[in-house]
C-alpha cells in the first residue's frame, strides 16, 4: 500500500491501460468440452459416396486426462469434414495465433493433421476439399513425406512454404503453433519450441522477388574465367620431338630357321618407345588473372510491387478440419485463433505440457500390453495377410498404400 500512495495518478493509469491493451484476445478458442456440438457443423461432404468418416468424441485410447476429450477420425479410408464459426477476424496490424493440439493414435502412415482457416462465407454442411481456405496449418504424413504444412492464400493462388518444415510421426499429442505477425514475419512452433521462423517474402513465393538476375547483362569479352593456364615458362626440353614413338623390340629374337637369302633381311617387330611422352605441352599453373565464374549482376525487379499488407487476412471466421485418412485415429484438441502469443503458450503448458508425461506413461503401458500380436491383428483385421501380424509386417502394408494416395494428395494440396 505504501508504495501505492506513493505512484502518482496519472503514472497508476498508464499502468491500468497498459494491462488493459497487452490482455489477449480470444477470436476462437475450443477445448472441446460439454456443448462442443452446437459449435461445431459436421459437413455432409463425401456421404453420398459412404465415404464420410465418423468423429468420436473421445480422450483416446491413452490419455493424460480422460475428461479432457477431443475429436477423433474413427474409420479408415475416409474423408473428414467439420468447421465452427466465428466471429470475423482482421489481423491488420496484430500478431495472430493459431494454435492446436494433434495426436496419431493409428501410427500414422497416410493421412493429414492439419486444419484450415477460412475467410468467405460457406455452407458449413458443404464444407469439403474444393472450399477455399486463407490458410492451412498442421502435420500432414504420407509415405515418406512428413511435414508441417503452412500453406497461404494469396491472390488467388495457394502457396505452399517453400523449404519443408519436419512433423512429429510418433502417437502422442503435439501441439502445432503458427504466428503471424504484423512485421510480415513468422514462426512455426511444435510443443512450443521453435521450429522455423522467417519472412513472408522469403519463405513463400506470394510476390516476384525483390531483386532478379540482370537479364540483358552480358559477360563482358575480356572476362577471365579459366581456372589454370599454360606455364609461360615452361620450355620445351633440347631433343624432345627427335624421341621416336616405335622402337625395336629389343627381345625379339631371329627365329632359328630365318634364311637371309630366301626370307629377306630379318627385321626385328617394333613396340611403342617407353620413352615417348606424346607431343609436347607445357604444365599447367593457377592463373593469376582469374576472375572467378561470371555472375549477371542482381538488380531492382521491375516487376515487384511491394504488399504491406502481405501477411494480413481481413475476414478470417471458419475453422475447418477437412482430411482424408488412409488409417484413422487422429485426435485434435485445444484450438486456438488469438493476439497472444504468451495466452498461447501457457494455454499448451496448461493442457499438452500438464498432462504430457502421464500420457506416455499410458501409452507405454499400452504398448506393452499389446505389444505383441492383439492390436496389430484387430488394426489389420481387414487385410486377409496371414503373416504374423508383426510390426514390420503392418509397417511394409503402410508402405504399398503409397503413391495412389500421395498423387491424389498433392492434386488436392494445388487445388
Ligand atoms: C472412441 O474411442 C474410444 C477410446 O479409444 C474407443 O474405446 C471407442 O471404441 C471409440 N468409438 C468409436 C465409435 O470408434
Ligand atoms: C495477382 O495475380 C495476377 C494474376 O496472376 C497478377 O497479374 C497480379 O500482378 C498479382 N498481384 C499481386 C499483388 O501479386
Ligand atoms: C513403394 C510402393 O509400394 N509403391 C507403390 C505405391 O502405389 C503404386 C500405385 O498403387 C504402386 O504401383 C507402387 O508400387
Amino acid at each position: 500500500m505504501a508504495i501505492h500512495k506513493r505512484i502518482p495518478n496519472f503514472i497508476f493509469l498508464i499502468i491500468v491501460s497498459f494491462f488493459v491493451i497487452a490482455s489477449a484476445e480470444v477470436f476462437f478458442e475450443e477445448r472441446f468440452d460439454d456443448g462442443w456440438e452446437s459449435r461445431w457443423v459436421k459437413s455432409d461432404w463425401k456421404k453420398d459416396e459412404n465415404l464420410a468418416g465418423e468423429w468420436n468424441y473421445t480422450a483416446g485410447k491413452w490419455n493424460g486426462d480422460p475428461n479432457d476429450k477431443g475429436i477423433q477420425t474413427s474409420e479408415d479410408h475416409r474423408f473428414y469434414a467439420i468447421s465452427a464459426k466465428f466471429p470475423a477476424v482482421n489481423n491488420k496490424g496484430k500478431t495472430l495465433v493459431f494454435q492446436f493440439s494433434v495426436k496419431h493414435e493409428q501410427k500414422i502412415d497416410c493421412g493429414g493433421g492439419y486444419m484450415k482457416l477460412i475467410s468467405v462465407d460457406i455452407d458449413q454442411k458443404q464444407f469439403g476439399g474444393e472450399t477455399p481456405y486463407s490458410i492451412m496449418f498442421g502435420p500432414d504424413v504420407c509415405g515418406s513425406i512428413k511435414r508441417t504444412h503452412a500453406i497461404l492464400h494469396y491472390n488467388g493462388t495457394n502457396h505452399l512454404i517453400k523449404k519443408e518444415v519436419p512433423c512429429e510421426t510418433d502417437q502422442l499429442t503435439h501441439v502445432y503453433t503458427f504466428i503471424l505477425r504484423p512485421d510480415a514475419t513468422f514462426s512455426i512452433l511444435i510443443d512450443n519450441v521453435e521450429k522455423r521462423k522467417g519472412s513472408f517474402y522469403t519463405e513463400w513465393e506470394l510476390l516476384p522477388p525483390k531483386r532478379i538476375k540482370d537479364p540483358n547483362a552480358k559477360k563482358p569479352e575480356d572476362w577471365d574465367d579459366r581456372q589454370q593456364i599454360p606455364d609461360p615458362e615452361d620450355k620445351k626440353p633440347d631433343g624432345y620431338d627427335d624421341i621416336p614413338k616405335e622402337i625395336a623390340d629389343p627381345d625379339a629374337k631371329k627365329p632359328e630357321d630365318w634364311d637371309d637369302e630366301e626370307d629377306g633381311e630379318w627385321t626385328p617387330p617394333t613396340i611403342p618407345n617407353p620413352e615417348y611422352k606424346g607431343p609436347w605441352k607445357p604444365k599447367k599453373i593457377k592463373n593469376p588473372n582469374y576472375q572467378g565464374k561470371w555472375k549477371a549482376p542482381k538488380i531492382d525487379n521491375p516487376d515487384f510491387k511491394d504488399d504491406p499488407d502481405l501477411y494480413v487476412y481481413p475476414n478470417l471466421k471458419y475453422v475447418g478440419i477437412e482430411l482424408w485418412q488412409v488409417k484413422s485415429g487422429t485426435l485434435f484438441d485445444n484450438i486456438l485463433l488469438a493476439d497472444d502469443v504468451e495466452y498461447a503458450k501457457k494455454l499448451a503448458e496448461e493442457t499438452w505440457g500438464k498432462h504430457k508425461d502421464a500420457e506416455k506413461a499410458a501409452f507405454e503401458e499400452e504398448e506393452k500390453k499389446d505389444g505383441t500380436v492383439v492390436s496389430d491383428a484387430e488394426d489389420n483385421d481387414d487385410e486377409s495377410d496371414g503373416g504374423d501380424g508383426s510390426e514390420s509386417d503392418s509397417e511394409s502394408k503402410s508402405d504399398t498404400s503409397n503413391d495412389s494416395s500421395e498423387k491424389e494428395k498433392d492434386a488436392r494440396d494445388e487445388l
